[in-house]
């Protein structure tokens, strides 16, 4: 919350808390000023479309049966990293991948795939929906990403949590084609945000972002990182790459891709 924001709330509340003050004490001729009253019944119906925007922001995304799994679940952008330390991790089953978490963090990580299928995990099966055009429902399996946050711990200041992945969607000498997203704290503290290591039952295919990916349930396909290498806590992130938080939000996508 900026501090306008904040300064704004408490504006608020105080406005509220005086005005029940007043009705208690049996002086209603503030209260009946017509520009209070409008003030009043105004301030009532900002904080309910407040309220409301929040609880949607925390809502569940519908979740499916076994019943519903797509016979065919499409593979889109990248489908294999065209790097040599991608190869050379592919090729050693991922024993020599790890996770890094850094940023704003207590405690920066590096966690290995075995270290991070000790965190208590978490299975779900929802509806993959592309800008494309295309959905599909699939079972991911993986570590809520507030556990991985919480044993990073964030430092005052973070906002925002970045997701660096392995592969280069565009041919840039710059290293401006990337692929990266980024979500802020209520998507990564939801329950449905998880890094996922397997999908459908087995472990996450090669096509679908092996070793590990992000899924953040309330948003769109491009959101859903895949081939995950880094996790950076943030407090912004206009100094990075496009500085729009991510490859196709640096191409004119929104930033909050919700559904
Ligand atoms: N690293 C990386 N993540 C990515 C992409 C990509 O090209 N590279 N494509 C995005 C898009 S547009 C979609 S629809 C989904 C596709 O996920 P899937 O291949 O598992 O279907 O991954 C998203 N995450
Ligand atoms: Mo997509």
């Amino acid at each position: 919350m900026t501090t306008r924001q904040s300064s704004r709330r408490n504006f608020l509340a105080r406005l509220a808390a005086g005005a029940g003050a007043l009705a208690l004490t049996g002086c209603d001729r503030l209260v009946q000023d017509d520009n209070v009253d409008a003030l009043l019944r105004q301030t009532e119906k900002l904080t309910l479309a407040g309220q409301r925007a929040l609880l949607s922001r925390h809502a569940l995304a519908r979740e499916y049966s076994e019943a519903d799994l797509s016979p065919v679940f499409r593979a889109n952008g990248t489908q294999m990293p065209d790097s040599n330390e991608y190869a050379r991790l592919l090729e050693g089953s991922f024993m020599d991948w790890r996770l890094q978490v850094d940023g704003l963090v207590e405690r920066p990580q590096s966690l290995s795939l075995t270290e991070l299928k000790r965190f208590p995990s978490r299975t779900q099966i929802t509806r993959h929906d592309c800008v494309e055009g295309w959905s599909a429902i699939g079972k991911w399996h993986g570590v809520p990403l507030a556990h991985v946050l919480d044993a990073a711990g964030l430092k005052p200041g973070a906002r925002y949590v970045v997701l660096h992945c392995a592969d280069d969607l565009e041919k840039a000498l710059d290293g401006s084609g990337r692929y990266y997203e980024s979500i802020d704290l209520i998507d990564a503290y939801h329950p449905q945000t998880i890094l996922a290591y397997g999908m459908n039952g087995r472990d996450l295919p090669v096509r679908h972002g092996a070793p590990l990916r992000l899924r953040v349930e309330r948003q769109l396909g491009y959101k859903q990182a895949k081939y995950l290498m880094r996790i950076e806590v943030v407090d912004g992130f206009s100094t990075l790459f496009g500085g729009k938080g991510g490859f196709w939000e640096d191409r004119g996508y929104e930033w909050y891709a919700g559904i």
